[in-house]
């Protein structure tokens, strides 16, 4: 893999930029692999990533049945933080964003890391006790996050209204580290590492079902034919419960939309991410200038990649009241995922009852920012059998009762 570097632009520059290596190889199916990992989302590709560079395990292939990112992973609208409540989540989603502050420089690829600041905005006196307590929480868990009042907030965010309409801002829980990537670039950045270590990264490789024998697994069915495997990961998010129904397992998750839109881009005007999370709605400003704006999920179960008109219209009218001027813009996009919630709003990363077959999956609204540490986690599960950061997140804490609640922290309304 040639090494990008200002030295190679400048050397490309004098070439007529022919020298380039495509970024990662499309090469055809192998019989078998070691592992094969179902999904070229982040999560997907991260996990194999991992699994060569901390296990020393590249017979791997990663089957993605559309284009790499063209799930949730190119659909987000891409923040990034740790300011969970509960311990477990707090070691998982720490690690991922301490792993994004170095990952552009470890997959030597771009990844835009913009570490601006969130905030997630109080609004009623319950806010308030909730994100003070996550901020002492937070503050025994190593992770470091602060309650700001709100006259902060408006020096944070001059273009904010702070006094109404409907809900004043009564303070924020702020975490200056936590911030925003670009999301195809994590994508990327993943699969052309994965490809330099020798894995395969397979677009339009839909699996179809999953073959066993004496209660392990032994391989997927494509549309481009079977596969053998050794041990297999499924991360397929939105799409988890039909893979383990093919596994001939349940899941305790539902699939719902979530939807986003861009407005046109303007001059720099938010330096930082906002979260109002009692009126519905979330902004922050792209590099190119556009606003990057978003609600809460659809309300009831859909597999439907698209938004629908009154989510669009609640979610703007509660950005309209917190930034008065955003009401004169124009807006250019708007999109849908499929997102996989589980009950407790916390991931599920196990196990399951097919011998040798993982799953990675129910990070509903909130697993951009789980990418990295999502992969490194799940790749010592796979690799080990267990990880200390998978722990607590197997899936027979359903059935034990053992949840990890973090309804305040995944922020979105759903
Ligand atoms: P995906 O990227 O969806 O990857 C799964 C892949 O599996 C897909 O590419 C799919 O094509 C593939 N697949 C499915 N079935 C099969 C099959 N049978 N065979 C082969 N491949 C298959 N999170 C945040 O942290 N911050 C945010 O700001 C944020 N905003 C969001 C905004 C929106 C509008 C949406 C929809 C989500 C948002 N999220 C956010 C959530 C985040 O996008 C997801 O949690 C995360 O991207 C999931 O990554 P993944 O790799 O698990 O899934
Ligand atoms: O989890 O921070 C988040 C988030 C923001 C928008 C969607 N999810």
């Amino acid at each position: 893999m040639t090494r990008y570097s200002a030295f190679a632009i400048a050397r490309e520059a004098f070439r007529q930029h022919k020298g380039w290596d495509r970024a990662w190889e499309s090469p055809e199916p192998r019989k078998s692999y070691d592992v094969i990992i179902v999904g070229g989302g982040g999560h997907g590709l991260a996990t194999a990533y991992h699994l060569g560079k901390n296990h020393g395990i590249t017979n791997v292939a990663v089957l993605e049945k559309g284009w790499l990112g063209g799930g949730n992973t190119g659909r987000n609208t891409t923040i990034i933080r740790s300011n969970y409540l509960q311990d477990p989540s707090a070691a998982l989603y720490e690690k991922s964003r301490s792993l994004y502050e170095t990952m552009s420089q470890d997959l030597n690829y771009n990844v835009m890391f913009s570490p601006r600041g969130v905030m997630m905005l109080a609004q009623t006196e319950h806010e308030v006790r909730g994100y003070k307590r996550t901020a002492h929480a937070n503050a025994l868990q190593g992770v470091t996050t602060e309650w700001i009042d709100a006259k902060r907030v408006k020096e944070l965010c001059p273009i904010m209204n702070i006094d109404g309409p409907r809900y004043p801002v009564l303070g924020a829980l702020w975490q200056a580290r936590a911030g925003t990537a670009r999301h195809d670039a994590v994508a990327w950045g993943y699969a052309r590492a994965c490809s330099a270590m020798g894995m395969h990264i397979i677009q339009k490789c839909e699996v179809t079902g999953i073959t066993s024998q004496d209660g392990r697994v032994t391989g997927v069915t494509t549309n481009r034919g079977d596969i053998g495997c050794k041990k297999m990961g499924i991360v397929v998010a939105g799409h988890s419960g039909a893979l383990a129904e093919m596994a001939g397992f349940r899941l305790p998750i539902e699939s719902v939309a979530l939807q986003a839109l861009v407005s046109e881009p303007i001059k720099p005007c938010m330096d930082v991410v906002v979260m109002a999370n009692t009126v519905h709605g979330y902004m922050s400003q792209s590099d190119k200038g556009e606003m990057v704006i978003g609600g809460g999920t659809d309300g009831y179960n859909n597999y439907t990649q698209r938004g629908s008109f009154h989510h669009i219209e609640e979610t703007v009218r509660a950005l309209v009241e917190t930034f008065p001027m955003i009401s004169r813009l124009k807006m250019l996009r708007q999109w849908g995922g499929v997102v996989d919630v589980t009950g407790d709003r916390s991931p599920i990363l196990s196990k399951t009852p097919l011998d040798g077959c993982f799953i990675n999956c129910g990070w509903g609204t909130g697993g951009f920012k789980a990418t990295p540490g999502s992969g490194w986690a799940m790749a010592e599960l796979m690799a080990k059998g267990h990880s200390p950061l998978t722990d607590a997140f197997g899936l027979e804490r359903f059935r034990e009762g053992r949840f990890i609640d973090e309804s305040v922290a995944a922020g979105v309304a759903h």
